[in-house]
């Protein structure tokens, strides 16, 4: 069982070196992308760090095995894993009285855009309501225990946007374009409703698109370098996409972890754009993710109909002047670098591929 938790407001601060302080977070959504790279953030900064897993039929942990340590090692693992789901309040609940987190990310969600047109209902049960639920969780959890210093982070997205025009603000219209936009706007909402009507420490990060080695394989930008990287070595041949034309903002997600925890660490609560401020099309980043490797997109690209969207999001551009402002926080990573890290990271991961084909041990239509 975890410890229980500081009630002190100290350690923290600033945006700048390791630091040793003895602050507890509680992350929902560990084992994805950014729950991955806020981990080893947080613990970097000498927080111990609780994460609420769900349960699966297969590990779901890939993530975060290589920062996991053994709880058994009492002194040395500061990172423990919970079973507990979005969908379930009296989980939520539950931590957060047996933890007494000082900060609550919330970054778990079903976090694809097309899938959320498959699967709406339980999007905005996980998305919407599970925020909720969340939020209600930590509110009368400090109504309980009087830890009025609990402060809540909420993973919001530029999907919120959609149609309105670049560039985007905190003071740009949403007009959400998925089940899953939709969702996110509610959750937005919940939170801003629940500091103003709770006088909770609760902030939105308005998150524009980012990336890295660890994305998900069915977001554009890694099924491209993963198949830029199975091409490279001849495993094969043809990727299949949907629409080319639609620009992101694409950041690194090890830039933006920061930016959700500097967010917390302010006298007040509030909303933030985080955005890398530059635009690329899905074109864009196949020109050079196969030019990288010396390779022509257009040799190896199908357009598939089936990874079209009812409703697609066209042009994504932030405008996150307020966070570099009031935050201090600008990405160190540009465009073209994310790019040629996520390229390179997927060949050598292709290439481990090849052996184990070349050996027979896997078939090379197989993914590990
Ligand atoms: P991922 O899809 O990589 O990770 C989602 C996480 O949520 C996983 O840990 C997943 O668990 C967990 N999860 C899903 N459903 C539930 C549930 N019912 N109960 C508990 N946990 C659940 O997303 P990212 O890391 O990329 O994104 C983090 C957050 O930020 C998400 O909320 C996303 O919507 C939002 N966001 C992401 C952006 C991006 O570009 N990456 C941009 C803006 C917002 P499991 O591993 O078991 O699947
Ligand atoms: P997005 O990311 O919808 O912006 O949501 P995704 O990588 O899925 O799509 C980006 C753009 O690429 C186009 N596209 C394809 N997309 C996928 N997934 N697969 C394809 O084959 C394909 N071909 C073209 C899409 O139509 C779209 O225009 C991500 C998620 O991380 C959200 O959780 C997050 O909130 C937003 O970013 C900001």
């Amino acid at each position: 069982m975890a410890k229980s938790g500081s009630d002190s407001n100290g350690g923290g601060g600033g945006g700048g070196g390791e630091q040793i302080n003895h602050k507890i977070a509680l992350i929902t959504g560990i084992t994805g992308q950014d729950g991955s790279y806020l981990t080893e953030f947080l613990l970097n900064k000498g927080y111990e760090v609780h994460g609420l897993i769900r349960r699966s039929s297969n590990f779901n942990t890939q993530r975060i095995n290589h920062i996991y340590i053994d709880p058994h090692n009492k002194s040395k693992a500061r990172m423990k894993l919970h079973y507990a789901d979005l969908s379930d309040a009296s989980s939520l609940r539950r931590w957060l009285d047996t933890l007494n987190p000082d900060e609550v990310y919330n970054l778990a969600a079903q976090s694809h855009v097309a899938v959320s047109f498959e699967i709406p209902d339980y999007t905005a049960d996980v998305v919407a309501t599970g925020a909720l639920r969340l939020l209600e969780a930590v509110r009368s959890h400090i109504t309980t225990t009087g830890r009025t210093h609990v402060k809540y982070y909420q993973a919001g997205s530029s999907e919120m946007f959609g149609s309105t025009p670049p560039p985007q603000s905190e003071l740009t219209p949403f007009h959400p374009r998925s089940p899953y936009a939709v969702s996110k706007c509610a959750a937005h909402w919940y939170t801003v409703n629940y500091r103003e009507a709770y006088g909770l420490y609760a902030c939105n990060g308005i998150l524009f698109n980012h990336e890295s080695p660890r994305r998900g394989e069915n977001f554009v930008t890694r099924k491209i370098t993963r198949a830029v990287g199975r091409i490279k070595v001849g495993l094969q041949n043809k990727l299949f996409l949907g629409n080319l034309t639609a620009s992101r903002d694409w950041g690194f997600a090890g830039d933006y972890v920061e930016a959700m925890w500097l967010m917390l660490q302010q006298d007040k609560p509030d909303d933030y754009v985080v955005a890398t401020e530059e635009s690329h099309s899905v074109e864009e980043f196949l020109e050079v993710a196969f030019g990288y490797v010396g390779l022509k997109w257009k040799d190896h690209v199908e357009i598939d109909p089936r990874y079209f969207r009812p409703a697609e999001v066209d042009n994504l551009k932030g405008d996150s002047s307020k966070a570099r402002k009031v935050l201090g926080w600008k990405p160190k990573v540009g465009f073209e670098q994310l790019v040629k890290m996520m390229v390179d990271e997927d060949v050598e991961l292709a290439k481990r591929e090849k052996v184990l084909v070349d050996a027979g041990y896997m078939d090379a239509q197989q993914q590990p």
